[in-house]
Formats: structure tokens, C-alpha cells, sequence
């Protein structure tokens, strides 16, 4: 299998780093810019959006929570998303939780990089607040998880990772100590590291 990725999204990641926890960590990843609507990328996906998970038979998935569903029910390895019971539902909240605020960190990111004179400036306080909110919620269910690595983890680390790079003015540590404490620890795994952009612009 290969994905069609790209360095810097947060949703590339949260795929990338289950399959390394999983001991998947030779996977091939096509990078390609979405925004530029690649040929490679829209013959899978019509919406060109990354990720996209092409299997040996070429077969291809999108999107990334159906991957990571794909990955979880089919991959061999350890498991990151409990069975049943109130524990599943928790993380699957994490990670849509964690993918929602992706969403509108991304969105508050695009207006951001507008013209100043066409910014919609009360739309990009609006997502930073939500976001800010976001990050309170997120530091509630780390509290509340288990601290063995799930899938919610690894998802709300992404986020918080995409905060930093793309709303670092938001200085959430400062608010949510404990979030940071354990994030400081979560960003030096191995399938973080490794999956850490390189020099994002
Ligand atoms: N819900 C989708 C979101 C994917 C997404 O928004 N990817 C961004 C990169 S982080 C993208 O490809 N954007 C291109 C565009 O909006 O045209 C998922 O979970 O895979």
C-alpha cells in the first residue's frame, strides 16, 4: 500500500503515526500539493484532499478516518481504538474532536493568508476562539483517557502539533499545563519524530 500525503497536513500524520505504532514504518508516501488539484491525487479523490490510501490491488480510501477504520480492522499490530464499551466511543470522540479543530484551524489559516483588505477578520476570531475552546476540550479528554497510546492520543497530538505550526499566537500552554506536559512527551515518540514536518512554511 502507499498513501498520497503531504509533509505538512495534520490529517497525513495522524495516519502516519498509527501505521508506524503499529510497526508499519516503510510505507510510501506520495507528497503532492492539494491545493493544486494534482492529476495523481484527483483520479482518487475527486475533492483533492490528502490523505488518500491506495492498497496493493488499487483499491484507494479516503478519507483519513476511514484509513485510520481500514487500518485498525485490516493491519496487523497492536490495537489503538478499544473494541466496545464507553472507552471506543471516548476515543473516536478524541479523534473527531481532535479533527474538527483541525478543520477549523485550517479554515482560520486560509482567511489568514488573504489579502489583509479581504480578510474577514471577525471570521478568524471567531475560528481562533473556537479552536482555543477546542484546546480546553482536548485537555479534559487526556485527562480522562487511559494513559496507555490511542488513537484519540495520536490525534489530538497531531492537532495540537498543527496549533503550534499554524496559530502558534494562540500560546495554549500556558492555559492547559497539564496538556502541554503530556504533548512534551507525546511529540518525542519515535512515529512523532519521525513524521515531524521538516522546516514547515
Ligand atoms: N476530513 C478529511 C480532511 C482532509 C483535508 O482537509 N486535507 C487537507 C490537507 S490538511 C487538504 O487536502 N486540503 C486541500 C484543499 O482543501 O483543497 C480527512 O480527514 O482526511
Amino acid at each position: 500500500m502507499r498513501l498520497i500525503g503531504s509533509p505538512t497536513s495534520p490529517f497525513v500524520r495522524k495516519v502516519r503515526v498509527l501505521l508506524i505504532e503499529k510497526g508499519f514504518d516503510d510505507i510510501e508516501v506520495e507528497n503532492v500539493n492539494a491545493f493544486e488539484d494534482p492529476k495523481e491525487l484527483i483520479a482518487h479523490n475527486p475533492m483533492s484532499r490528502v490523505p488518500v490510501m491506495i492498497l496493493t490491488n488499487g483499491v484507494a480510501f479516503y478519507d483519513s478516518k476511514l484509513i485510520v477504520d481500514y487500518i485498525e480492522s485490516n493491519m496487523q499490530g497492536p490495537k489503538f481504538v478499544p473494541e466496545a464499551g464507553a472507552s471506543r466511543w471516548f476515543v473516536l470522540q478524541a479523534e473527531a474532536h481532535a479533527d474538527t479543530m483541525i478543520d477549523v484551524a485550517i479554515r482560520s489559516m486560509l482567511e489568514r493568508k488573504r489579502p489583509a483588505e479581504k480578510q474577514m477578520k471577525e471570521k478568524i476570531v471567531r475560528d481562533e476562539i473556537a479552536v482555543a475552546r477546542g484546546v480546553g476540550a482536548a485537555a479534559k479528554m487526556i485527562k480522562g483517557m487511559d494513559a496507555q497510546l490511542n488513537l484519540g492520543h495520536i490525534a489530538i497530538a497531531c492537532a495540537m502539533a498543527y496549533v503550534d505550526f499554524r496559530l502558534p499566537h494562540l500560546k495554549w500552554r500556558d492555559r492547559h499545563p497539564e496538556l502541554s506536559a503530556w504533548y512534551q512527551e507525546m511529540r518525542l515518540r519515535a512515529s512523532m519524530q519521525a513524521t515531524a514536518p521538516e522546516d514547515p512554511v
